[in-house]
């Protein structure tokens, strides 16, 4: 009993300590420039390549809401950044950010 137990918490660790990775190393991250940015609403403009996920086949200027506001502090306008967007209640969402070097 006290075996199977400890098995089992391992295989716990070992999945939780894999999975998170993986999941990130699956989502390519999109290229796109900061042309706004409105830190009272929580929002960012973005000129970015195609999103297929969102069916935009071709690049386009549009606005995302900051998953986390202290992400509008990590970038300004003009940079070229590469990020991550999802829909988070019917909203185009950013979920994450980075300079592009
Ligand atoms: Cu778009």
């Amino acid at each position: 009993m006290r075996k199977i137990a400890l098995v089992a918490a391992s295989i716990l660790v070992l999945s939780g300590a894999v999975l998170p990775k993986a999941a990130v190393a699956q989502s390519p991250l999109i290229n796109g420039q900061v042309t706004k940015i409105d830190e009272a609403a929580g929002k960012i403009t973005l000129k970015h390549g195609p999103i297929k996920k969102f069916d935009m086949d071709e690049g386009m200027t549009m606005v995302f809401k900051a998953q986390d506001p202290a992400m509008l502090k990590q970038v300004k306008v003009g940079d070229k950044v590469k990020f991550e967007a999802d829909r988070v209640n019917g909203q185009f969402t950013i979920i994450r950010i980075q300079k592009a070097r």
